[in-house]
């Protein structure tokens, strides 16, 4: 599998989230994508550093002034003290029902809150060069498949699909699923059809595309009833004006067996077969699997084999795109179980 790797991704390193009021270690570490890099070696595949500039994509799937603050968030909060380049900034206060987000506060934690979903998006020092080499890792994938490759994988973090138009949320920061969406759509592709199998509802990637027809968006996902994100992903999501029938929430409750996990995949890959996309993105999330330590479906690492065999069947041109998964040490079998699977068919 061509693999395109983000050589900046271990500068965003924060220390600590909040869980239960208590600060604990980032279940989103360096280390995950230090596993899955060991495990594409060790299996044969070699790794790219990204050839695609995203600056240019970026801006059509999130807005300027969230790009701008993301660009320099750190830079301004280092600014407000330099001891908080030893510490992490997060948000306190948000704009919700009846408050104003057109204006931008100038204190530097309403803006913050201004483009944060929640306080579970710590940021460090090299976050912005992380996510944006991140999200050219994607591009790379998506230029490769849009050139005439079967398949591509882009293997970064941090994760990207609960990163909306002009926020950051759940350890993402840039949507890079949807920056290899709308690449593909921009080199040609008519359409295109997007299928999330993180555990997580991607929010982020719904929100970009809800009003479009042109690209197709999928999800498989704890019931948000349950489950983070708990405010999108039910199943009368479907879509608005252009884009009414074009989005697909197929939630399930926590504890969902493997074999249930399979007839929803089923049904995503019937709708994906008969909507005529010319290509197709996967939101690759490993966390649904059976040991993942903050998700409750019962994948085990044999079946992420068969998840890439039967997308393989959709026989369309395909980029995986890396998202969640938190049990590190198996992150590496998993995902590259997913890569064998399609290649073998
Ligand atoms: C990101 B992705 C657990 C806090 C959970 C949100 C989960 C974000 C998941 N203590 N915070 O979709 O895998
Ligand atoms: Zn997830």
């Amino acid at each position: 599998m061509i693999t395109f790797h983000n050589p900046l991704h271990q500068g965003h390193a924060p220390v600590h989230e909040f869980y239960r009021g208590e600060r604990v270690p980032c279940f989103e570490k360096p280390a995950r994508v230090d596993y899955v890099e060991e495990a594409l070696r060790l299996r044969g595949h070699a790794l790219h550093v990204p050839d695609v500039d995203s600056s240019a994509v970026l801006s059509q799937v999130h807005s300027e002034r969230y790009l701008t603050f993301l660009q320099t968030a750190w830079l301004q909060w280092v600014s407000l003290d330099p001891a908080n380049a030893a510490l992490q900034p997060f948000p306190s206060v948000w704009p919700v029902r009846t408050l104003r987000s057109d204006v931008e506060p100038d204190n530097f934690v309403a803006r913050l809150g201004l483009y944060s979903m929640d306080n579970g998006t710590p940021m460090a020092a090299g976050t912005w060069a992380a996510a944006k080499a991140g999200a050219d890792a994607a591009a790379s994938a998506a230029a490769r498949v849009a050139h005439g490759a079967r398949t591509a994988f882009c293997c970064t973090r941090p994760p990207g699909h609960h990163a909306g138009p002009d926020f950051m949320g759940g350890y993402c920061f840039l949507n890079n699923a949807a920056v290899a969406a709308q690449l593909m759509r921009n080199q040609g592709a008519a359409r295109v059809a997007l299928l999330d199998v993180d555990y997580h509802h991607g929010n982020g990637t719904q929100s970009i595309f809800y009003e479009r027809s042109d690209v197709l968006f999928i999800s498989i996902h704890g019931d948000p009833r349950t489950e983070y994100p708990f405010y999108l992903g039910h199943a009368d999501e479907t879509g608005a004006g252009q884009g009414a029938g074009f989005n697909l929430n197929l939630p399930l409750p926590a504890g969902t067996s493997a074999a249930t996990w399979f007839d929803a995949l089923e049904g995503a890959c019937q709708r994906i077969a008969a909507d005529g996309a010319e290509a197709l993105v996967i939101s690759l999330g490993l966390d649904a699997f059976e040991g993942d330590p903050i998700s409750r479906f019962a994948l085990s690492s044999d079946d992420f084999t068969r998840l890439g065999e039967r997308l393989a069947r959709l026989g369309l041109p395909t980029v995986f795109v890396l998202e969640g998964g938190y049990a590190a040490a198996e992150l590496g079998t998993n995902a590259v179980n997913v890569l064998d699977g399609f290649e073998q068919v």
